[in-house]
């Protein structure tokens, strides 16, 4: 694996111009996508996490970096497509309400829209009654919530509470996931299935549905 810290720094510094070219330069070189993903973006917005944390970076610097990563990403999204032409599911999906982070509800679409599944992302702060209107229109297979705030989790719940009411739950599998959810909070609120990463997603919708 080559040396991808240039990019972690370009990422973390919110750097777009320097983390795309680093990014464009990986891919040329023939590294493996999934590193350059894993090893390189992801372990970057780890960093400004922890520094977040730390108090050693503030909200508007969150920012940048988050806008860098989004960009790199548009470079390696091509890799993830697999070329499927027959769907192999409808998924709504979308980050909770009063959540506003989307990178990871990003990764995962893009992941699951690659693997063959058709995407109807709602984007961020989606409330229940949005949830439950759009699968009253589309009538999906999945409906797939992430959350990265501790405190916008319940939403969740509340969602799966408002299928039910609508008469929706037994029609469509509910996945969650995000960097606070649990596979206990999953079972605890009753989803179908949880996921901790993008890639995870695409396997534990196709096991829930029954496809390979
Ligand atoms: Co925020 N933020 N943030 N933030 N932010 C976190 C989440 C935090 C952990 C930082 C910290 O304190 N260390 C912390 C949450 C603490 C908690 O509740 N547990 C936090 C906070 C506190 C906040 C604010 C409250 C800060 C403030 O204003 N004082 C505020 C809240 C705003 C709001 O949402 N209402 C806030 C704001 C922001 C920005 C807007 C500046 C920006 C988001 C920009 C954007 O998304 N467009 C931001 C960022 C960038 C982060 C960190 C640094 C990075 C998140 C990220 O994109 N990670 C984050 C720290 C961290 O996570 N290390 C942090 C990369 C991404 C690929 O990973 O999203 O985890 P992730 O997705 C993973 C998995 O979780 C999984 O797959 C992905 C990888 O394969 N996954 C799923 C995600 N969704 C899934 C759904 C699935 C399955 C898997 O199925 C449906």
């Amino acid at each position: 694996m080559s040396d991808l810290k240039a990019l972690i720094e370009a990422v973390i510094k919110g750097d777009v111009k320097s983390a795309t070219a680093d990014t464009q330069s990986a891919v040329d070189g023939g590294q493996n996508v999934q590193d350059i993903l894993d090893v390189g973006l992801i372990a970057a917005m780890d960093e400004v996490g922890k520094r977040f944390s730390k108090g050693q970076m503030f909200v508007p610097q969150m920012l940048r970096s988050a806008r860098t990563m989004q960009e790199c990403m548009k470079l390696l999204e091509p890799f993830f497509q697999e070329g499927t032409i027959t769907s192999k599911g409808k998924v709504i999906i979308g980050t909770v309400k009063g959540d506003l982070h989307d990178i990871g509800k990003n990764l995962v679409s893009m992941m699951m829209e690659g693997a063959g599944f058709t995407m109807f992302d709602l984007g961020v702060d989606v409330s229940p009654e949005r949830f439950v209107q759009k699968a009253q229109e589309i009538e999906p297979d999945i409906v797939a919530m992430s959350a990265l705030l501790s405190t916008t989790m319940p939403s969740m719940r509340l969602t799966i509470e408002a299928l039910e009411q609508a008469s929706l739950r037994s029609k469509v599998k509910v996945m969650i996931g995000g960097a606070p959810v649990t596979r206990k909070y999953a079972q605890e609120i009753e989803a179908d299935c949880y996921a901790p990463d993008a890639g995870s997603a695409v396997t534990r919708a196709k096991e829930i549905l029954g496809i390979s």
